[in-house]
């Protein structure tokens, strides 16, 4: 098995200020909490902007500027910027910073889907800011959108004329043949990179048997020129990143995706789980991946 990649998405634009103290907004606080992931194991950092004021998601160059250059003054990690912003964003938004940033790598989302937040709304109690209630109790009819025509543009100008190597997010079967259309078409450049997203309500859930059956058709279609990495959004995050380490897949964790680091208690920072989840990989045998060593295995410009 090949070294495994952590990435670790710090912030996102899903969970909102009220949810948890620890979840970073400022500048500072991205860049501080970035810088420490790394420290901890992790070779990718996946990136949103906030708002530093409301912690609300922003997906303005500006807001990017308070971290990146900081962030990349004091750690070689891999800066991998969402382009999916936030799905209340337009296309337009979403690409605002990663056009002129030009970074190694960037998210991209293979498919248009429901993004409901159910579950994380009904445990706020109070909001601190205007913007959080109408952000989640609308979730019930938002739409994420990414057509095959925003997909192809993403490609194009982040991939061909920029470079940039993906983080394809596949939150469903569907979107491995998206993807596979792509590549068809030539408009991606291998090895591919593919995050396995669970436990979104509007995506698949995190099953043990959707992933080996992902896995299985993702083999089908890509053979060896693909790697994986697993996301579980909430509650399984540890369990099903663990499940794709015992597969020699690869995988990601972050406040993004799980504000806890364990049942009942909130992770104090991203770092905390990047150490558990590296202690449970290097438990099962595997050896993590240095930032310039992921470089290597993912073919990144550098
Ligand atoms: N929020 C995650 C479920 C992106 O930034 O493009 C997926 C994600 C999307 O990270
Ligand atoms: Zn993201």
């Amino acid at each position: 098995m090949s070294k495994i990649i952590i990435t670790c998405a710090v912030t996102g634009s899903i969970h909102t200020p009220s949810m948890s103290p620890y979840l970073p907004i400022t500048g500072e606080e991205i860049t501080a909490q970035s810088i420490a992931a790394a420290e901890a194991g992790a070779a990718i950092i996946h990136l949103h902007a906030r708002d530093p004021d409301t912690g609300e998601p922003s997906s303005s160059h500006q807001s990017f500027m308070k971290f990146l250059p900081r962030i990349t003054s004091k750690s070689n990690a891999i800066l991998n910027l969402s382009t999916g912003g936030s799905a209340l964003m337009s296309l337009e938004n979403r690409l605002a910073a990663p056009l002129k940033v030009e970074p190694e790598m960037c998210s991209l989302n293979m498919g248009s889907m429901n993004f409901a937040l159910y579950p994380i709304v009904e445990r706020i109690k109070e909001w601190k800011h205007d913007w959080e209630k109408p952000f989640l109790e609308n979730s019930d009819d938002l739409v994420f959108k990414n057509t095959p025509r925003d997909i192809a543009y993403i490609l194009t100008e982040m991939g061909g004329k920029r470079g940039a190597k993906f983080e394809f997010e596949c939150y469903d079967l569907g979107h491995l043949y998206m993807l596979k259309h792509f590549v068809d078409r030539g408009l991606v450049r291998g090895p591919l990179f593919i995050q396995f997203v669970f436990g979104v309500l509007g995506g698949m859930g995190a099953d043990p048997e959707n992933l080996t059956h992902i896995k299985r058709i993702a083999d089908k279609l890509f053979g060896n020129s693909y790697s994986f990495s697993v996301l579980a959004a909430g509650r399984h995050q540890m369990q099903m990143a663990a499940m794709s380490a015992a597969m020699g897949g690869h995988v990601r964790v972050g406040l993004e995706d799980n504000l806890s680091i364990e049942k009942g208690t909130l992770a104090v920072s991203n770092a905390q789980q990047v150490i558990k989840i590296r202690e449970i990989v290097e438990h099962l045998g595997r050896e993590i991946a240095t930032a310039d060593e992921a470089r290597a295995l993912l073919d990144l410009k550098g």
